[in-house]
């Protein structure tokens, strides 16, 4: 059986525990490859390397820095397939979906880095009349921690190495031990590119042990982490009496305002796919769907007849809309949500059953689903379920969906949908998320800003916002006669 090995130092070493974790196919339910199950040894052996690397990393020029990078960028795409195949087989999401968004992309995260480190640069202030200059210096930290999820596995895992690396530190990266491969994958393609040995150290691992070893070290000065709000808590109170920078991406309950002045047709689309793209196992999904009531009834009966048509499959079959949920205990979380929404009065309008996939009998499908709801306070419009449910519900002000849209601890992203500019404005402003699309959905400018706002996270990803965080701001003043 396949196993998937530490990446450490330029070379794929076993743990040092000897100890390895199934890794399950979610498509058909069984075990096809052994996952290093790393400890804090594994750690402190990555972390040397990573320490030993970092001194000629961060002097090694942008140019250069930025060549490799490119390099590692064209490497994704020419193993498109073979990444796309693997992220599949690790993660259940549809092979289309995965061969046109998370290779594609895991690519431009180290294209866009490698292009965005030769345009940062830094402040100057001259006090005039002080005869005092004043510059600031963006050093990179050293040797930084990654810890990524399973939703979007390459794509997160190189959101966060590729700033990381362009910045000059050296790094230790884990990706979620439910999704290792193209992680694994990814390390051939460093050495290939010419990655010195020790920048980029990926091991694997369960979160409590390999994920808690890198959070817990005293000389990793700097965690990015992307997964669920609970796990961001603990980390936080990890890492807060050691001063390390933080960087959290967490969960989100998203809304979706529609104003009956929409273009009807491309928002129902766009809808659609907000709701049950990856299975619904995006931060970003619109779990909660709010609808003018003028136009409730109508949304309703449209939205139920376009969501019955999308395609649960296999997902390597190209006609797949809807994939297999990323694990088993993951499914009975989201079956439990149903199960919640049923006691709690919501409605079912469509879906809520498992699904059986002729010839992968014992993968985990589970029906696109659409819950009436009649309280914004009720469990399943509170908590983060991500997985393929939306609830509805209608409004009547303006005030109102504002009230609903915030009333969430979460504040990640909202949607909405209106073709009038002053509510565009209005309600942008007030919407408490860190990310607003209006008209649209998951339209992604790499230069803008990205995270959220309450139990959505700390700080912000993201263009030259990464390259902040991945360094530290020291100022020089300078007085002279
Ligand atoms: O995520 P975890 P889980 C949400 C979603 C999901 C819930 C739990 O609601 O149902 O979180 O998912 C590592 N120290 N999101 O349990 O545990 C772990 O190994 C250091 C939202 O799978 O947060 C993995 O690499 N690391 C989300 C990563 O953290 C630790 C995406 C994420 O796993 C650790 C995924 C520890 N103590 C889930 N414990 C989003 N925002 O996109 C775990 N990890």
């Amino acid at each position: 059986m396949e196993k998937i090995l530490n990446y450490i130092n330029g070379e794929y070493r076993e743990p040092q525990s000897g100890e390895w974790l199934d890794n399950y196919n979610p498509s058909n339910g069984e075990v096809y490859a052994q996952i290093a199950n790393s400890n804090a040894q594994d750690i402190t052996s990555a972390y040397e390397a990573a320490k030993a690397a970092f001194p000629k990393w961060s002097h090694t020029t942008i140019g250069e820095r930025s060549r490799i990078m490119l390099k590692i960028a064209t490497l994704i795409e020419s193993n498109l397939d073979r990444l796309a195949e693997a992220e599949v087989k690790d993660n259940g999401k549809p092979l289309s979906l995965a061969k046109a968004v998370d290779i594609p992309r895991a690519s431009s995260n180290f294209r866009f880095f490698a292009n965005a480190i030769t345009q940062f640069s830094s402040d100057a202030h001259e006090s005039i009349g002080l005869n005092t200059m004043n510059f600031t210096l963006r050093q990179p930290i050293g040797v930084v921690g990654c810890i990524s999820p399973w939703n979007l596995p390459l794509y997160l895992f190189t959101w966060k190495i590729a700033p990381a690396i362009a910045a000059g530190n050296t790094v230790i990266a884990k990706p979620s031990e439910v999704t290792p491969m193209t992680a694994f994958l990814l390390g051939e393609i460093c050495t290939e590119a010419g990655l010195p040995n020790g920048v980029l150290n990926i091991v694997h691992g369960t979160g409590p042990s390999a994920g808690q070893a890198i959070v817990e070290h005293q000389n990793i000065k700097a965690i990015s982490f992307t997964g669920g709000t609970k796990t961001g808590e603990h980390i936080a109170r990890t890492a807060a009496p050691m001063f390390k920078k933080l960087s959290l991406e967490l969960g989100g309950k998203n809304p979706n305002l529609i104003f009956a002045d929409c273009d009807y047709d491309k928002m129902l689309a766009v809808t659609v796919k907000s709701s049950f793209a990856n299975q619904g196992q995006i931060c970003l999904c619109g779990s909660r769907i709010f609808v003018e009531k003028s136009i409730y009834e109508q949304f309703k009966k449209d939205f139920v007849a376009k969501v019955q048509q999308l395609k649960i499959g296999n997902p390597s079959d190209s006609d797949t809309n809807i994939g297999a949920l990323v694990s088993k205990p993951h499914l009975e979380k989201v079956q439990s949500y149903i199960k919640i929404a049923e006691e709690e009065g919501g409605k079912i309008l469509f879906g809520g059953k498992s699904v059986t996939v002729k010839g992968s009998e014992n993968g985990y499908y589970l029906e696109p689903t659409v819950i009436e709801v009649y309280d914004n306070k009720c469990r399943v419009n509170q908590e983060e379920i991500f997985g393929p449910v939306v609830t509805l519900m209608p409004f009547e002000t303006e005030e109102e969906a504002l009230e609903m849209a915030n009333g969430v601890k979460y504040g990640l992203s909202a949607t909405l949908w209106t073709t009038n500019l002053n509510r565009t404005m209005r309600v942008s402003k007030q919407l408490e998320a860190g990310i607003v699309w209006v008209n649209t959905w998951l339209n992604r400018d790499l230069r803008t800003p990205f995270g959220g706002m309450k139990d959505s996270g700390v700080g912000r990803e993201g263009g030259f916002e990464a390259l902040r965080f991945f360094t530290e701001a020291k100022n020089v003043c300078i007085k002279y006669e």
